[in-house]
């Protein structure tokens, strides 16, 4: 395939989009959509201020640095879950983040969880979840909470994740394979902020993962290659292999499944009363709102099993 834009050998082939580029046409491409998404979704401006949450990853270090590409003004938040038994990954993808910050000169804020609650992520999971489930509940429950802790506390309008498309799909299909109205309901590129929460965006939604591999690599980004030792197994990676079954016997599938579902969306697919489930109450401790009136789920973990 050749490059659609200079007509040179194509690096990277999208069959989906019935695109092919180059590298640099790749690396101008990526920003542009990005930008045109960012704008389509109304997700934020250049005034306002942007919190990266990183990983190390490709997804999450290719995002910071579109926008900084863009100029949007984006710092990163890393959050040291501790996951380092015999696998060192909490350790090397914090080096990373921190890599990639210091050659850019950008400014990476970092949260130890266990600074910060005195238990490491799988130590919250061997006293929480008694050792019997993966640490995942959990740590999805402390990042949410850091996550938008210093979002609000340091005064940022705006959450950024790397979710990619390949994510968001497959957490669409376990939800609709399930009919979870009330989980689908959350699902969206921008999740409006309330008073004391940002708002939740996704720029990189409609970019297929292997677009985000590419740009990671073109673009030289050194990033955590590994996966957290606890995904192993887990449901997403399932969904994400059915779904890539069908992707490559019908180019754009994937694509077509969440955008569809975006359309039905804004097309009235939930009611008015569903859509104000959405509301939420402060937790009477750390005032981070939560759909149930009392404390929040951070809060009641920390206080049966903190100290
Ligand atoms: S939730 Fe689970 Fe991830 Fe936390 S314990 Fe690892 S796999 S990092 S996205
Ligand atoms: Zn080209
Ligand atoms: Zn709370």
């Amino acid at each position: 395939m050749k490059c659609k834009k200079c007509g040179q050998r194509a690096s990277v082939n999208m069959p989906q989009h019935n695109l092919g580029l180059c590298r640099e046409h790749f690396l101008e491409w990526v920003p542009e959509q990005t930008e045109r998404f960012i704008k389509k979704y109304a997700m934020f401006t250049h005034e306002e201020k942007i919190l990266v949450a990183v990983s190390g990853g490709k997804d999450s270090l290719s995002l910071w640095d579109i926008l900084h590409r863009l100029g949007y003004r984006a710092d990163g938040l890393y959050i040291a879950l501790g996951i380092d038994e015999g696998v060192d990954y909490s350790v090397e993808s914090q080096r990373l983040a921190e890599k990639f910050a210091a050659e850019r000169g950008l400014t990476l804020h970092v949260v130890n969880v266990q600074e910060q609650t005195g238990k490491t992520i799988p130590e919250w999971a061997e006293t929480s979840l008694r050792g019997r489930q993966k640490p995942c509940a959990v740590c999805g429950l402390v990042k949410r909470h850091e996550m938008n802790r210093i979002a609000r506390d340091l005064g940022y309008d705006v959450l950024a994740t790397g979710h990619n498309l390949d994510d968001e799909a497959a957490v669409l299909f376990g939800n609709t394979l399930s009919w979870s109205r009330e989980y689908l309901l959350r699902q969206a590129p921008v999740l409006p902020g309330t008073p004391g929460l940002a708002r939740k965006v996704k720029p990189l939604c409609r970019f297929y993962e292997r677009e985000m591999a590419a740009y990671a690599l073109l673009r030289g980004i050194e990033y955590i290659y590994e996966e957290c030792p606890y995904s192993a197994g887990a449901s997403s990676i399932r969904y994400k292999e059915l779904l890539n079954q069908l992707e490559h016997d019908q180019p754009g599938a994937k694509l077509a499944f969440y955008l569809k579902f975006l359309d039905a969306r804004q097309q009235g697919l939930f009611s008015a009363q569903e859509e104000k489930q959405l509301e939420l109450h402060p937790c009477p401790n750390c005032g981070q709102p939560t759909s149930a009136p009392g404390l929040c789920s951070y809060c009641r973990m920390v206080g049966e099993f903190g100290g």
